[in-house]
């Protein structure tokens, strides 16, 4: 390779250092020797956008003239050396479901609940939402061209979701109250009025979506890992992966099913604090208190489903304080390249617990679920507390550059 000067057209040899032409200051372009033979796959075999239809034979069956997309799903599954060599889990793996198409695993399950929504021949959906419910929600009713309507804890929604969900047009209800209240209005609401389509994830159709995260981590890894750490919040998303990596096991796909571990904020933990003292149903927390906006919630309406996923894949719940959460969201974005938002994090957070107690060991193959990008949440990235410095004008940003080279 050479670079050639765009402006006085001298040539270099290719340095791989990035500077401009020293002749003339000008910018350079890349020249190579050869021009490839062929720069296109051959078009057969380019893969199409189909998102979680692709897995279309284990999904329902709806009409393909109903079903919706916006290409969710194959997100990158990468494994994390310099965090697992941290936490003592040295084959850990991240399933980055924040590169979702509206930054969250919400995604999959709304493809499938809002082409449900089609064929049911609904003209408006509703939701009760932390945030990235509404989010997604919003994005796939305009996809489908139904009208959003989501229902949220007046200022507890994460300034990101929230702009989403203002910016896809939806009809923003805030409700004085946590999430739970948010829920039992729309629980109650659609019992009488069809007209609004729920897609909450009691609605058993959306979770169907969700499951594809287990069948992709199979796909990846050749078999279902030891264990998978997912947060919790209403307790939908760790009940569908596991009904995923159960489907897998039954259909051969794979030779073992995985532990699932739940992890939830200590300030919003009814299923973790119930299972630690080993009691049969959650203890609900009616005051739900966590930076993690997206799982404060005291009332989680799959817990039932969840429980038998941690009984039935010999898993357990755990929960973690607030400021375990934020250094876990530290060490993914200093350590990894990974900004996720705080319930992302929690998941983290958990699995260093679990591998301090010893229940997840330096042998296990352990996949952990970051299921929402850090810019839901920009807030909590900003205040992780970063070097800041403020320069009055060009001069004074050169000296504190010329500082900051000497450190370097
Ligand atoms: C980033 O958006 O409940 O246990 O209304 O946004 O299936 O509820 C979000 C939940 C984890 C917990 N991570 O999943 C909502 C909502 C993120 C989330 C969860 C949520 P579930």
């Amino acid at each position: 390779m050479r670079l050639r000067c765009v402006h006085c057209g001298l040539e270099l040899p290719g340095s791989l250092r990035a500077s401009r032409c020293p002749r003339c200051r000008g910018v350079l372009d890349v020249v190579y020797e050869e021009a490839p033979g062929r720069i296109l796959a051959p078009a057969g075999s380019r893969p199409r956008c189909a998102g979680v239809w692709r897995f279309e034979e284990a999904l329902p069956p709806i009409p393909r003239r109903h079903r919706v997309t916006l290409c969710e799903g194959s997100t990158p599954l990468v494994r994390l050396e310099r965090l697992g060599r941290e936490l003592g889990v040295p084959r850990l793996y991240a399933k980055l479901e924040g590169l979702n198409p509206t930054g969250s695993f919400k995604d999959r399950g709304m493809a499938v609940g809002v082409s449900a929504a089609r064929a049911a021949g609904a003209s408006a959906v509703v939701v009760a939402s932390t945030g990235n419910t509404a989010a997604s929600a919003s994005a796939y009713a305009r996809r489908a061209g139904m009208t959003p309507i989501v229902v949220v804890p007046a200022g507890g929604v994460a300034a990101g979701k929230l702009a989403q969900a203002l910016g896809y047009g939806a009809t923003v209800v805030e409700v004085e109250g946590v999430f739970d209240d948010a829920l039992e209005a729309v629980l109650e609401v659609v019992e009488e009025e069809a007209s609004l389509y729920p897609l909450n994830s009691f609605n058993p159709w959306r979770l169907e979506g969700q499951k594809t995260i287990a069948y992709e981590v199979v796909e990846e890894l050749g078999d279902a890992p030891d264990w998978v750490v997912v947060p919790v919040g209403n307790a939908g998303n760790i009940a569908a992966i596991w009904k995923g990596f159960r489907e897998l096991l039954d259909s051969g796909e794979a030779s073992r099913a995985p532990r699932m571990a739940g992890v939830q904020a200590e300030g919003a933990a009814p299923l973790a604090s119930a299972w630690r003292l080993g009691l049969r149903r959650p203890l609900w927390v009616r005051r739900p208190s966590t930076l993690a906006s997206a799982i404060r919630i005291g009332r989680p309406v799959n817990w039932l489903k969840a429980w038998r996923a941690v009984e039935e894949s010999s898993g357990t719940f755990t929960s973690v304080p607030d400021d375990e959460i934020v250094d876990a969201m530290r060490a993914l974005a200093r350590l990894e390249g990974l900004l996720v938002e705080p319930a992302s994090a929690a998941a983290v957070a958990g699995l260093r617990r679990l591998a301090e107690e010893g229940l997840v060991g330096p042998d296990d193959t352990v996949v952990v679920v970051l299921t929402g990008h850090g810019l839901k949440d920009p807030d909590a990235a900003a205040s992780l507390g970063a070097p800041r410095l403020r320069a009055g004008g060009v001069e004074e940003a050169k000296r504190l550059l010329r500082g900051l080279a000497r450190r370097a």
